[in-house]
């Protein structure tokens, strides 16, 4: 049943070997380095001593970009909008389109403050706020996604932050103007053309140029995520991503061919994705396995492509539809293609995983770009306990109490017993104070 392919290999979930080989292939561990958390500690603190100075002298060094002045390496709204004019109408139209879905769905996730009143008059109730000010990270070269500068600021600006700042690396001084559009586009207040972990010190600790946020979302290499796991307590922080997953669950109504691209579309990403197809039909597996192979050579990311499959990518077979699910809670995907009839069936019975896509018309691409979903998830089956990006991220409840006269007699009584009970003297006091008699 277990068939040789060198490009991904092949699995059978009624292997004796199978969990193991499953515990292998979905084993992932957070980069963490030594050597790097010195050096991002010493940069941390040079800009948190030194401020702009620090980040030009770290920005000439790490980027190649030589400035005199942070002016140099800030751009404004106009600079922006320059940016959405200069790109091609095709993209502009393309990025509008995204960004107003994006935005439509979003809007959805909006939490409302509520309150209740008691029968005594004691008001309760919780108050949602914006954040006041987000830093961005943007990364440069090869991952620098437009598309993720929309799904990083969108759900900000929908939830009403005021002040969206967005970094990102210009190596050479060379600006990528999808980015700077999509930005536009999206309601980034400025830009700093700086990256690296100056870049998330600097939106941390403030310098005299850049203010200080209170939450930085957005994802970077390894001295990025480093700096942003130093710095978090001192401002809020997203997830740190790992490497971009997909399961596809297929019963064979999909074309194979179509699959195989799905399956590519991930692995596209970096070597590291993991691409992992479950059926239950050996005839179907070994059609997305020719698919595979003659549509590979025909990829611009062959080698990644295949790096990717090779390393971290399966076909596995199980026994039947109930098993796939069971597989699904299991490795709580980043992204699930229930790739099936009826994909409405099984919802129930899915648990974890970041985003669903459902049936045979819905590429994980579509979610990527333009169906309105975040496209930033939880990865490595932290979709057990977490969520996609959303306006809950960029938002913060406070809790509300107001006592009637009755309220407080009735509380106090309650209050004054807890507090003495933990020898707090001041606090029964203060409880007892507002008792009626
Ligand atoms: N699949 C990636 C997002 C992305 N794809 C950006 C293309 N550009 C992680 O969800
Ligand atoms: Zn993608």
């Amino acid at each position: 049943m277990t068939q040789a392919s060198q490009t991904i290999a092949r699995l059978s979930a009624s292997s004796v070997d199978f969990d193991q080989a499953l515990d292998t292939l979905l084993a992932w561990e957070g980069v963490s380095d030594r050597e790097v958390q010195t050096r991002v500690d010493d940069i941390l603190s040079e800009v948190r001593a030194r401020g702009d100075d620090a980040l030009i002298e770290f920005t000439g060094r790490f980027d190649r970009l030589s400035v005199s002045a942070m002016s140099e390496l800030t751009l404004g709204r106009a600079r922006l909008e320059e940016a959405y004019h200069a790109i091609s109408d095709d993209q502009r139209d393309a990025l509008d389109q995204a960004a107003e879905r994006i935005r439509a769905y979003h809007e959805h996730q909006k939490p409302t403050s509520w309150q209740y009143t008691e029968a005594d008059g004691t008001m309760l109730g919780q108050k949602v706020t914006p954040l006041d000010r987000v830093g961005v990270y943007v990364p440069g070269g090869k991952a620098a996604y437009p598309s993720s500068v929309l799904m990083n600021v969108v759900p900000a600006h929908v939830a009403g932050v005021d002040d969206i700042v967005m970094v990102v690396p210009t190596p050479d001084g060379v600006l990528n103007e999808l980015v700077l559009a999509a930005a536009f586009v999206a309601g980034v207040t400025r830009v700093f053309t700086i990256g690296g972990a100056q870049a998330v010190a600097a939106l941390a600790y403030g310098t005299e140029s850049v203010p200080r946020v209170d939450k930085i979302v957005g994802p970077g290499n390894i001295y990025v995520a480093t700096a942003k796991r130093a710095v978090f307590g001192q401002v809020g922080i997203d997830m740190i991503a790992g490497p971009s997953e997909i399961l596809v669950i297929s019963d064979g109504t999909t074309p194979a061919d179509w699959l195989a691209m799905d399956l590519f579309s991930q692995a596209e990403h970096d070597e590291d994705a993991q691409a992992i197809l479950v059926a239950w039909d050996d005839a179907h597996l070994d059609e997305v396995l020719e698919s595979i192979e003659r549509l590979l050579p025909t990829m611009e990311r062959e080698a990644i492509i295949r790096a990717s499959l090779e390393k971290r990518g399966a076909l596995i077979r199980v026994e039947s539809a109930a098993e796939a699910v069971t597989l699904i809670n299991r490795i709580a995907p980043e992204h699930l293609e229930l790739s099936v009839a009826q994909p409405d069936a099984w919802l129930d019975q899915v648990r974890h995983a970041g985003a669903i896509f459902m049936g045979t018309y819905t590429a994980e691409v579509l979610g990527d770009y333009c169906a309105g979903p975040n496209h930033v998830l939880p990865t490595s089956g932290t979709a057990r306990f977490s969520s996609p990006l959303g306006v809950y991220d960029f938002q913060k409840r406070s809790s509300l109490i107001q006592c009637s006269a009755e309220g407080a007699d009735r509380l106090g009584r309650v209050a004054s017993v807890l507090a003495r009970g933990e020898s707090l003297t001041a606090h029964a006091r203060a409880a007892e104070n507002r008792l009626k008699s």
